[in-house]
């Protein structure tokens, strides 16, 4: 004979200690599964005779539904406990700044050639390449640059393979982009040519490979006022300063006569230097009138025509604007000097309206 009470109890003590929502599952299974406890008590009731199984078969419904309800209830905490762990251990807090997306930086370099570029376009020069490779001829000969030329010789050019006259060097400035440019071309002209140059020195101020900048402009009338006025406005617009003082010094270039040295205005300090101001100078490029030579060896009749060119180095430039201290580290390819003095891709130099 089935002892009711104590079946519900342990039944009810048994769901009681389920953990989790599978042990439930399987206290259901041994309670009121097929084979379960209850289901047995209920399938032995044909056996009980007839009074008590009057008594017994209403004790053990009774006894049926509690337990179920007891699972029942069983399984909504277990199912609330289990979500409320799952939804603590998923937490997100959509409050958190999102976790930054690495992106390139535009090296100063590249920056500094797109704000001259920039500048010149404005001022109606077109902008030119050519090969770093070049020939004696374009680099050289073109250029009024006599054979006993200091530049010429191996400490200054880096040869490439090669024989007879006409060597093969890397430009050791981007002159002959405009030397090709006027072969190319009939005058007037004005543009202005940038890329790599390679000098073979090495030391705190100079690197193997640096970048120049160079101007050329050819009319009919083109003077050194001309000149002048035209670096002083770049330098203005370039450094973003009112006025900027600019001082043309004699110098000596072989494809320009009469040649200088540009200076600017600046002030120092013991440990700053600001352009624009103050009585200290402060070499920025060479320039001066084209030489009739040079002219003639690109086709153009000097009698008819003349102009002027000058030559700056980007890396100065990109020091000077950016207080970036040391040349060398340019070209080490530092990440962190990058993230430093790196520009924001999507920041476009637009200097349109500077003039
Ligand atoms: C400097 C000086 C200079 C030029 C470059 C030039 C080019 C042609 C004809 C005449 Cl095709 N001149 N370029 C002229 C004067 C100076 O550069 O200090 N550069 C960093």
């Amino acid at each position: 004979m089935t002892d009711v009470n104590l079946l519900l109890s342990e039944s009810l003590s048994a769901i009681e200690t389920c953990v989790n929502s599978s042990a439930v599952e399987e206290a259901r299974i041994t309670l009121l599964g097929k084979k379960g406890k209850l289901t047995e008590a209920l399938k032995a009731l044909g056996q009980a005779d007839p009074e008590e199984r009057k008594n017994l078969g209403a004790a053990l419904n009774q006894a049926k539904e509690q337990i179920t309800s007891a699972l029942e209830a069983k399984k909504n905490t277990i199912a609330d406990s289990e979500l409320n762990a799952k939804l603590a251990s998923e937490k997100l807090d959509v409050t958190l700044p999102v976790v930054g997306e690495t992106r390139g930086r535009i090296h100063p370099i590249t920056q500094v050639s797109e704000e001259i570029t920039a500048i010149f376009a404005d001022m109606g020069f077109s902008a030119k390449t050519g090969p770093d490779i070049e020939d004696d001829e374009h680099n050289f000969s073109a250029l009024n640059i006599p054979e006993s030329h200091p530049a010429r010789q191996m400490h200054d050019t880096f040869y490439l393979q090669g024989n007879g006259d006409n060597k093969t060097v890397l430009r050791t400035h981007t002159s002959p982009v405009q030397i090709r440019t006027m072969r190319n071309g009939k005058p007037p002209f004005r543009f202005i040519a940038l890329g790599s140059t390679y000098r073979c020195d090495s030391d705190l101020t100079h690197t193997p490979m640096f970048h120049q900048i160079e101007g050329l402009v050819v009319g009919k009338e083109i003077n050194m006022g001309h000149l002048r006025g035209c670096l002083s406005e770049f330098l203005k617009v370039f450094f973003e300063l009112d006025e900027v003082p600019v001082r043309f010094r004699p110098s000596f270039f072989p494809f320009t006569e009469p040649s200088a040295e540009v200076d600017i205005g600046c002030s120092r300090s013991k440990d700053s230097l600001k352009i624009g101001a103050g009585n200290d100078w402060l070499e920025i490029g060479g320039c001066g009138m084209v030489h009739p030579n040079v002219l003639k060896n690109c086709g153009i009749n000097p009698n008819e025509w003349q102009g002027f060119a000058f030559g700056m180095g980007i890396e100065r430039l990109a020091m000077l604007k950016y207080g970036i201290p040391d040349l060398r580290t340019f070209f080490e390819s530092d990440i962190r000097w990058l993230t430093h003095y790196g520009f924001d891709p999507l920041h476009i130099p637009s200097l349109v309206g500077g003039l």
